[in-house]
């Protein structure tokens, strides 16, 4: 069947909540994917940093078979030989005292907000029904009706309410207005360490340090969203290494399987997830026996292979090569590790041709918001790779 008989199938049958690129993928393998007409594509989307190992790696997919031939899913009524081991390597890596697997990374949003709300009531000592989240303007935190009620992004909430109260928004990167935002009832204060759907927008440096250094005066949890961020993407296991803080409380999710599987987790100090008591929470497939061992399994390639370190040296190459590329369509040029944005000047007419025209020379990359081209490749990616890449980049951003 040809590109266009599934595109047509998508078109009749599927809802229209997306405007997919016209390219229709069968097959991937690390930073390389091909269609069903054969061409290949360099693939610097990763599923929205979903698949910073690189696609269908061939350590995480021996693992999925195995475990997938055992146990599956038992429901969290029996306990299972995968989730304490995935509890253990993941609180080792990343400095955590405790975790609560979730399916998507909404899932893990949403029961953070139940966490601190409840941490703010029952020892905090917020009156019931009164607690408040802060949040920043250009947030994305997933599509849940909480969630899309505190966005910013008209689009996000059109149709959609009416909305769960108690979130206050602020301007990104503004530790002012943390500060002025902040009552008797302010429980948490959750941020991205960098805005990847607003644009990959950079905060001032040291921005967390000093929301972090505020949320410990006001005795408030500092949330740090690091589904996008986290796992490799900026060049560290987590973002916020590079402001040399940790969160009381941080969501995961994406890279957490390689792309394989819907895995997300919180995890936290002791004090926030210990208020949950049996039967406060849960979920169907949450910490099911299939999604621990591969997500086990992702954080060991991803740390074995080294694509942490790479993803910094390669992401310090391509961005230093994008900005030196003398387009003039482009406004700016920014990124940390390999999450990189290109942001076009409203006059070019706006990204998504660029994106169509970056497809036709074998590059998938999405816009976002308008005007930005996100580069996120998967982590594995070689100089080699990023030079064919800057080569087509160049022809695009050039004509
Ligand atoms: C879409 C982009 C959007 C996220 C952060 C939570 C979630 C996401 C920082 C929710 C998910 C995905 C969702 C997808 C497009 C993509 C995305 F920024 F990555 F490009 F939308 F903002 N926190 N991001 O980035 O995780 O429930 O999806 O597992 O919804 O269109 P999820």
């Amino acid at each position: 069947m040809e590109t266009k008989r599934y595109i047509q199938l998508e078109e009749e049958l599927g809802a229209h909540n997306y405007k997919p690129l016209d390219v229709v993928l069968s097959h991937g393998e690390g930073v390389w994917v091909w269609d069903v007409e054969g061409n290949k594509y360099l693939d610097c989307l990763a599923a929205y940093s979903a698949v910073n190992q690189g696609h269908c790696h061939p350590v995480i997919m021996r693992t999925m078979i195995e475990q997938a031939s055992k146990l599956t899913l038992t429901s969290r009524a029996f306990r299972n030989d995968q989730l304490g081991l995935f509890y253990e390597e993941l609180c080792e890596l990343t400095n955590s005292h405790k975790v609560l697997p979730m399916n998507s990374g909404a899932e893990a949003v949403e029961t953070v907000i139940k966490a601190v709300r409840k941490w703010g009531y029952k020892v905090k000592g917020v009156p019931e029904n009164k607690a408040e989240v802060i949040v920043c303007d250009g947030n994305f935190h997933g599509r849940t009706i909480t969630i899309i009620g505190f966005s910013s992004e008209n689009q996000y909430r059109d149709g959609f309410g009416p909305f769960a109260p108690g979130f206050k928004l602020i301007p990104y990167g503004d530790i002012e207005a943390l500060e002025s935002a902040i009552t008797s009832n302010t429980v948490a204060f959750m941020v991205e360490p960098i805005q990847g759907e607003a644009g990959v927008v950079i905060p001032p440096s040291g921005y967390l340090k000093d929301a972090k250094s505020v949320c410990e005066k006001h005795d408030i949890v500092l949330i740090l969203d690091e589904i996008q961020t986290g796992l490799g993407r900026t060049g560290k296991l987590l973002a916020e290494e590079h402001d040399g803080i940790e969160a009381d409380v941080t969501v995961i999710g994406k890279a957490l399987s390689g792309g394989f599987y819907p895995i997300s987790a919180v995890l936290s100090n002791k004090a926030v997830l210990g208020v949950f008591i049996p039967g406060d929470h849960g979920s169907t497939f949450g910490g099911n026996p299939l999604a621990c061992a591969v997500a086990r399994t992702a954080l060991n390639v991803l740390i074995e292979e080294n694509m942490i370190d790479n993803a910094m040296k390669m992401g310090t190459y391509f961005l230093s090569q994008l900005k030196e590329i003398n387009s003039p369509y482009i406004k700016e040029t920014r990124g940390k590790g390999l999450m990189i944005g290109v942001e076009l000047l409203p006059e070019a007419g706006g990204a998504r041709p660029f994106c169509e025209r970056l497809m036709a020379l074998g590059l998938l990359c999405k816009e976002t918001h308008e005007n930005v081209i996100r580069f996120a490749p998967p982590l594995v990616i070689t100089k080699k790779e990023i030079d064919w890449a800057l080569a087509r980049i160049k022809t695009v951003l050039l004509e």
